[in-house]
């Protein structure tokens, strides 16, 4: 136990001392190092090639100006990145990500993630990510427009379907994937799938928007049913209100549970009776159509609006679907205080570590988020393979081939996780799983 406590600080002082300030990105490797270290301490292929030191840098980080006029007619700067993180498994893949907060340490963390996330799937897809810290509140549909064309004049250099296919993320949906698709488009002559998410006219898939809230609710359903229980009865606290959480939330109720909150960055709404169908496709059109703010849904229906996040409002199942580091240690003590049972992540890294032991330590279940919220990549994997096949699939065989897949991640888990006396460490279960694949490419790849 001292020696791995030592290895792990060890290969941390590495990281940081390779990249200095950058916060997310040592928590992002860390988490993964703790398991992984143990795990090839007895094996000396993957250390003797430095594995796990290879995919803790990135292959590759752009970082470009991103200029545009806002309505008024003032001249805006801000910096685009793109993070490619390791492709040896497929093309790099990943989200885009538009929010003030992205930096190089975000974007690096997600890329890592990512890299492990991809691989769970079982689909041939690489790591990456990309984002600006462009705040895309208040602005005009044009705005939004010429900000997303400039983006996509630099982004075009490092794309294409069999070299880097970005997503979607924060403040990226089907509004600023049209405009890129369209500029890319635009400039390359080709039509392509360079980005997945795009609209159902122009290649998207079906259930590509509803996949990641489902796929972690199904993750969520099948940690419950190994302990012989179910979604059905159960009370969720779920945070965020955008596209990840709203779909988490649908397919909560539609398995017969009750969602007692959402957010987003100005607090929570706690509805008692809980949110009906009818009242989170208000919610729905407020975010996309009218780009309104949750404490509206307080004044229309009646419920609660607090500031701050909703860790405390007791429930059964717990799912953080807004942003990282949205659950800390004492939130996660209260979570489970007050009795929630499970923890199925939709955002990425929304625990920080700290929390993370308090689960492991009261042997709740917990889906970590590169297992739990897989089902979006997954679905933009299928999105991928349409495309390039110039076919689309009707949407009981996506939703199939969606439930499988988070049932095999489950699996995956289980396998690399099972700790003894019924006990699954699903962190540790989906690190390893999703380490091996990678790891195995890049051994048969040599020293590259
Ligand atoms: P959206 O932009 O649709 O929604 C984001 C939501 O989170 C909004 O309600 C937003 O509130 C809130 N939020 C964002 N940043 C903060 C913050 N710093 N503090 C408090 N609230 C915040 O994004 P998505 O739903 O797509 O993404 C949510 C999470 O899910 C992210 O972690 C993302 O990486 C992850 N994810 C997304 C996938 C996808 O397919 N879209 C796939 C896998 C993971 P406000 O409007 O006030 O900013
Ligand atoms: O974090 C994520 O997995 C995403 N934002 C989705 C990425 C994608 O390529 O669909």
């Amino acid at each position: 136990m001292a020696t791995a406590s030592a290895d792990l600080e060890n290969f941390m002082n590495g990281v940081k001392r390779r990249n200095p300030g950058e916060s997310e990105f040592h928590q992002a490797v860390q988490e993964v190092a703790a398991t992984i270290l143990p795990y090839i301490a007895d094996k000396p292929a993957y250390k003797e090639s430095m594995i796990l030191e290879r995919m803790s840098e990135p292959d590759r980080v752009v970082s470009f100006r991103v200029t545009w006029q806002d309505d008024a007619g003032n001249v805006r700067v801000n910096r685009g990145y793109r993070v490619q993180f390791n492709n040896s498994i497929g093309p790099y893949k990943g989200g885009i990500r538009f929010h003030p907060s992205v930096t190089l340490s975000v974007l690096k963390f997600l890329g890592f993630e990512q890299t492990f996330k991809n691989s769970l799937t079982q689909l041939p897809m690489g790591g990456g990510k990309g984002g600006a810290d462009f705040n895309p509140k208040g602005k005009s549909d044009r705005e939004i427009m010429r900000f997303c064309q400039s983006f996509m004049t630099e982004l075009v250099r490092y794309v294409g379907p069999d070299v880097d296919v970005p997503a979607g993320d924060i403040g990226v949906g089907g509004r600023e994937i049209g405009f890129m698709f369209g500029q890319y488009k635009r400039l390359t002559n080709r039509f392509n799938g360079v980005l997945t998410g795009k609209g159902r006219e122009y290649g998207g898939s079906l259930l590509r928007p509803e996949a990641t809230g489902y796929g972690a609710v199904y993750m969520l359903e099948d940690m419950l049913h190994t302990r012989g229980d179910a979604i059905e009865g159960k009370k969720a606290v779920i945070s965020g209100s955008g596209n990840v959480a709203t779909h988490a939330a649908e397919k909560i109720i539609h398995r017969g549970g009750t969602v007692l909150t959402l957010s987003d960055s100005g607090g929570y709404i706690y509805d008692k009776n809980g949110i009906t169908l009818e009242r989170l496709q208000w919610i729905k059109d407020l975010k996309e159509k009218r780009r309104g703010r949750i404490s509206e849904y307080a004044d229309e229906f009646g419920a609660e609006f607090h500031e701050g996040r909703p860790w405390n409002v007791p429930c059964d199942v717990a799912m953080p679907c807004a942003t990282q580091n949205e659950i800390d240690g004492s939130e996660a003590e209260m979570l489970i205080k007050n009795g929630c049972m499970a923890v199925s992540e939709g955002a990425n890294m929304p625990t920080v570590i700290d929390g993370i032991n308090k689960y492991l330590q009261a042997r709740i279940l917990y889906a970590p988020s590169k297992a739990a919220n897989a089902g979006g990549v997954a679905t933009s994997g299928l999105e991928m393979s349409q495309n390039a096949a110039h076919i689309s699939w009707k949407e009981e065989e996506l939703s199939k081939l969606l439930r499988d897949i988070m049932s095999n991640i489950h699996a995956a888990c289980v396998e690399y996780g099972a700790e003894g006396g019924g006990y699954v460490d699903y962190m540790k279960g989906a690190n390893i799983a999703g380490f091996r694949k990678v790891a195995d490419a890049m051994l048969a790849f040599g020293v590259v």
